[in-house]
């Protein structure tokens, strides 16, 4: 455990990160100071009075006599202010580096462009199920530095590039990056730039499981995790076995349990268990604990969800596709009856969309783009017309919607441009589909 009675820190963030930080090294006794760059940050009304406070910039005299910068995941470390202090000798860290100077339990580390808090999920509802006591945070929403305030067996933490870029002290008992594709390249120099953020997950790690089918996802040159597993349809030690029609989710020679049990569904899904199942074993969950998680676990909202059913038109809320990769995913395998009516748009954080193209250019598919990225999403298909909001688009496809139809939301975008949240954007989308 780290002391910090008496250093000067100052938290930046009024984030749930921030505020979490606050709590725990108001606890820990240390001199607390905190700034957001935002002139109205949201969690203002949730901080002490007496803890000083600067909002609407960066105050350089405060970072510089700093000990410590605690910084939020929201806000860039290489961020003019933040280089002075680094440069000054200030140590700059996040929340999880807190976290993991406090903990002595073992850690489930997981990462990736897509399929984080699924993942993450499903490997705490298997240990749980198993009879761990879970504590389970980070990205997900969940500050980890709250999880401190109970006693847990183990952690399941789902870790962003932005928490991994300020960590240093994690020792995972297992970590994986669950694939890399392109996103958040407002923040990143480019990809790669972006990878190298993701494979700090796998520093002093006991095992790394790795994607078989995402080389992206393995570290290059030496390997910093003690064991290595992997996952992937073929060739893996986690791997998905076809026979006779029938798929079933394997590891090595035996079979864990036939897809057709397992409640999530859709390849991408399948690849989600197998690195859950990859991740638990190597923390010793027993079987019967994986098997009930499998059987039962039905996916969390806003990914892929059946959000309304009304005169033969499904509506599906995907709102937490975020990135090109989980719309692919979504557009991948879809089995459609009529049209799909494909609502796009929103923040692309500097992304390239045009994987897109081939995908969405199809007799049966129709773009409805909105939001700060719509024109551009727009160009890439024949068949799409641009709104200024989410709202315009759903009440100009409203009349044309047939039996058999799909309207999915899968936006390939953030929505912080018009929404607080994805979920705000998710729960919008199902108010509106269920006036049908
Ligand atoms: N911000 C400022 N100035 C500041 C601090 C923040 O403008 O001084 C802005 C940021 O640009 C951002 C917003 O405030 O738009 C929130 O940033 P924050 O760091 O205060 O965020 P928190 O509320 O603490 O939430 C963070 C994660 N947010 C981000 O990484 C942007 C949450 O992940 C996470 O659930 C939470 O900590 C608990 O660990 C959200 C997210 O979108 C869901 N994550 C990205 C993703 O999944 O793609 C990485
Ligand atoms: P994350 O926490 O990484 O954003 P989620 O599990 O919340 O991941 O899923 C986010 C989006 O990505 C959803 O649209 C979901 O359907 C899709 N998705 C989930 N797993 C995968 C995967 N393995 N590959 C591609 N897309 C995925």
């Amino acid at each position: 455990m780290a002391d910090y009675q008496n250093k000067k820190v100052t938290v930046i963030g009024l984030g749930k990160t921030g505020l979490s930080c606050v709590d725990f090294l108001v606890k820990k006794q240390a001199n607390v100071r905190v700034i957001d760059t935002r002139q109205n940050p949201a969690g203002v009304d949730q901080l002490a009075p007496h803890i000083p406070l600067h909002t609407g910039g960066l105050n350089q005299d405060w970072l510089l006599e700093s000990d410590i910068i605690v910084i939020s995941p929201g806000l860039a470390v290489k961020t003019p202010e933040i280089q002075t202090a680094l440069s000054a000798g200030v140590e700059v860290i996040g929340d999880i580096e807190l976290f993991c100077r406090e903990v002595n339990k073992p850690i489930v580390a997981i990462t990736g462009s897509n399929g984080k808090s699924t993942v993450t999920t499903l490997v705490s509802e298997m240990a749980k199920a198993a009879g761990l006591r879970v504590g389970m945070g980070g990205n997900i929403g969940i500050p980890a530095l709250s999880l401190l305030e109970s006693e847990y067996d183990l952690y399941v933490l789902e870790l962003s590039s932005f928490q991994l870029e300020t960590t240093y002290s994690l020792k995972a008992a297992v970590a994986t990056v669950l694939n890399v594709s392109e996103d958040h390249l407002n923040r990143y120099v480019d990809l790669e730039d972006y990878r190298q953020a993701k494979l700090k997950i796998y520093h002093n790690a006991e095992t790394a499981v790795i994607n078989g089918e995402d080389l992206l996802t393995k570290e290059d040159g030496k390997q910093s995790a003690a064991r290595q597993v992997s996952f992937a349809e073929n060739n893996a030690d986690y791997w998905l076995k076809t026979e006779q029609g029938k798929q079933y989710l394997m590891a090595g020679e035996s079979v864990i349990l036939p897809c057709d049990e397992v409640k999530i569904s859709g390849r991408h899904n399948y690849m989600n268990a197998l690195a859950s199942v990859a991740l638990a074993q190597a923390v010793g969950v027993k079987m019967d604990g994986i098997l009930t998680a499998l059987r039962t676990f039905t996916g969390l909202d806003h990914r892929f969800q059946l959000a309304h059913f009304a005169n033969g038109v499904r509506w599906i809320n995907d709102s937490k596709a975020t990135n090109v990769g989980s719309t692919v995913a979504a557009l991948t395998g879809l089995h459609l009856d009529g049209k799909l009516h494909l609502l796009l748009g929103g923040d692309g954080k500097g992304a390239d969309f045009s994987e897109l193209e081939k995908l969405i250019n199809k007799p049966e598919i129709l773009c409805y783009c909105f939001g700060q990225d719509g024109a551009q999403l727009a160009k890439l298909s024949a068949q799409s017309q641009l709104f200024d909001t989410m709202e315009q688009a759903i009440n100009a496809l409203r009349p044309r919607l047939a039996s058999g139809d799909m309207v999915l939301l899968s936006p390939a975008c953030a929505s912080l441009d018009q929404f607080s949240s994805f979920e705000k954007r998710g729960e919008e989308f199902t108010r509106l589909a269920q006036l049908s």
